[in-house]
């Protein structure tokens, strides 16, 4: 609560911190001649629940001197390969036939994007959504192909389904009652965004999805624009909770659209909510969450249910916000 309120009357007062350039000729003033500019926070990783360690990877990352994509794209490595995370990558809940499949994907400040969905025994699936982006003139590439793509560069197969993993699908399969409801209290998809000292944005998101999904269900997190979307100019913004809530606004653009608007980060998550909301009836079982940066820094969450919190590391330090939330 306390953090919550520090944070909205922190952002508040950056948005408060304004400077112009005036212009003196022979010593006379003409007044301020340029757009009044906001002064940067510095560079700032955030990214969806409390996974300080994917931050702090990111944020050791960044100052070595790397990119802020390399620098994202570290940080959510570390939840992929943490088999006591099981909501991404290796150790995450399969879906309803016991096979683990991973959604991951990364985008640049050029709106170059890579993606891959329905990928199976690859323990980092965003390594492969950036050779994606990378090595191909494509976006997305799925399933089958995903794979076979990461095998020719280079990636071993793993099996993913860890010991404890599998015992909680054995005992789903007792009832195999089909419910594909996020659980409101207990999400570790991870959507890491983040900008760098130059106002460079960047972000990645990568999940095992909805556990016990339907055999090829994928969700909002390898969606460009739904799950995760970047713009240069404006910001970024990224998403967790029930995908299918969130492609249908196609969620994260819509939060990246209405910081371009003028609206801040926390403005633009809380609007997006409230479209999420509008768009479905049932709203009140479902649970979304949107995470959102500017190229200044500033940083905002808003979500349906209490309980969502997002990790922030910039000059103040690595730590956790609680966000707002519309019930
Ligand atoms: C999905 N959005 O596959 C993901 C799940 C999620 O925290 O975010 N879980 O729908």
């Amino acid at each position: 609560m306390t953090s919550r309120r520090k944070f909205i009357k922190s952002s508040a007062l950056t948005g408060m911190a304004m400077g112009g350039v005036v212009h003196m000729v022979s010593g006379e003033s003409f007044g301020v001649t340029s757009e009044p500019k906001k002064s940067s926070n510095g560079k700032t990783i955030i990214s969806t629940w409390k996974n300080l360690e994917a931050n702090q990877a990111a944020w050791d990352t960044l100052i070595q001197g790397k990119t802020i994509l390399d620098a994202i794209e570290a940080g959510v490595m570390v939840p992929e390969g943490d088999p006591k995370d099981m909501s991404v990558g290796f150790g995450g809940r399969p879906d309803r036939e016991g096979k683990v499949t991973l959604d991951a994907c990364i985008m640049d400040h050029h709106s170059n994007c890579g993606s891959v969905a329905f990928l199976e025994n690859i323990k980092h699936p965003v390594q492969v959504a950036r050779m994606v982006m990378e090595k191909t003139p494509h976006v997305m590439l799925a399933g089958e192909g995903a794979l076979q793509f990461a095998l020719e560069n280079g990636f071993k197969k793993e099996n993913l389904l860890t010991k404890k993993a599998e015992k909680e699908w054995k005992k789903w399969l007792q009832n195999s009652e089909y419910k594909p409801v996020i659980n409101i209290e207990n999400h570790d998809t991870i959507g890491m965004i983040g900008v760098d000292d130059n106002g460079t944005v960047a972000g990645a998101c990568t999940t095992s999805g909805a556990a016990w999904k339907m055999r090829g269900r994928v969700g909002d997190s390898p969606i460009i624009g739904a799950g995760l979307f970047v713009d240069g100019e404006v910001g970024a913004a990224t998403s967790t909770g029930l995908g299918e809530a969130v492609i249908k606004v196609a969620g994260s653009h819509l939060v990246v659209e209405f910081m371009r608007q003028g609206l801040t980060p926390f403005e633009a998550c809380k609007k997006a909510v409230e479209r999420v909301i509008s768009k479905s009836p049932n709203y009140k079982e479902l649970q979304v969450g949107f995470l959102a940066i500017n190229t200044l820094g500033e940083h905002g969450g808003y979500s349906i249910h209490p309980g969502f919190s997002y990790v922030v590391y910039d000059k103040e330090g690595n730590r956790e916000i609680i966000a707002k939330s519309a019930l």
